[in-house]
């Protein structure tokens, strides 16, 4: 059965150019509850390892310099089929291909800097929210 948590990130280009309420508006209209949020700036080691299973990818240094390139605001947002329905709503890694009105089609700059992350399965999400987030840092529980 699929899970009800993913983990999300507004990306630093996201962050800079004010557009955390607009993207956490259309999120919590999409119908995902927010049970964590706040604010990171991310070193470089740290983005190494959240992106640790892209090491040996040829764009690899340059995500890690984005990432660690300013601050992000990472969230755990809970809905039934979290996972696939947030892809849904972020729309493709690279905003070319993106379907119009998703997250990424309407704020992504570029491939890499593309707005916004969403995890791509549900053990990625529990590992992902684990890597952010404290049980004492929950809004709300998992149901
Ligand atoms: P997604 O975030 O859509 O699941 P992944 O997991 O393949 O995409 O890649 C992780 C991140 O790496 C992307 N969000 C994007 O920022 C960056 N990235 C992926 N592919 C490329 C690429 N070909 N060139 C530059 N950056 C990339």
């Amino acid at each position: 059965m699929a899970g009800n948590k993913t983990l999300t990130m507004i990306k630093p280009g996201a962050v800079k150019h004010r557009h955390i309420g607009a993207i956490v508006d259309m999120i919590e209209k999409a119908g995902f509850r927010i049970a964590a949020i706040k604010s990171v700036k991310l070193s470089h080691e740290d983005a190494e390892e959240f992106y640790a299973e892209h090491k040996e990818r040829p764009f690899f240094g340059e995500l890690v310099d984005f990432m660690s390139s300013g601050p992000i605001v990472a969230a755990i947002l809970l809905k039934d089929n979290a996972v696939a329905d947030f892809r849904k709503l972020i729309g493709s890694t690279d905003p070319a291909e993106a379907r119009e009105g998703t997250i990424r089609k309407i704020f992504a700059i570029s491939k890499s800097m593309n707005a916004i992350h969403g995890s791509d399965s549900d053990e990625s999400a529990e590992r992902e929210s684990n890597f952010f987030f404290s049980r004492k840092e929950l809004l709300e529980k998992e149901p």
